[in-house]
């Protein structure tokens, strides 16, 4: 009974340490979030590649949240979609390529969110160019 009264009393207190904590927590995330920049892609920008991609992903340097996160490509005919939009837990975020990529110019344009709602976007460039047969 004792120990009940002790452990009510101490709670609030206890929680509004942790709720500060969390507080704390999130505005560091918030601020890493929005400091988020582009570790590496696949492809890589201002790639020329010798045919089309079934596979996309780009890097960042903190995990890049999924919900909110979109990767889209447009180029020559613009048919290309990525679905399936997942992470493989490296700070990533991958996708399949589905439908044709003829030759040309393509953009990769990714967009994520981050937990205190700062969304930031940005582009890899890359060529494709198969050989004709
Ligand atoms: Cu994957």
């Amino acid at each position: 009974m004792q120990f009940r009264l002790t452990r009510d009393g101490a709670a609030p207190a206890a929680a509004r340490r942790a709720l500060a904590l969390a507080m704390a927590g999130a505005l560091l995330a918030g601020s890493a979030s929005a400091q988020m920049t582009l570790a590496g892609s696949t492809p890589e920008d201002g790639a020329t590649l010798d045919g089309p991609v079934r596979t996309v992903r780009v890097w960042f340097d903190t995990a890049a949240p999924l919900e909110h996160s979109t990767l889209e490509l447009s180029g020559p005919g613009n048919r290309a979609k990525i679905e399936g939009l997942h992470t493989m837990g490296e700070n990533d975020l991958m996708g399949r390529v589905t439908g044709p990529m003829p030759n040309g110019e393509w953009t990769m344009t990714w967009t994520v969110v981050g937990a205190d709602g700062t969304r930031q976007t940005g582009t890899v460039a890359f060529t494709v160019q198969t050989p004709p047969r």
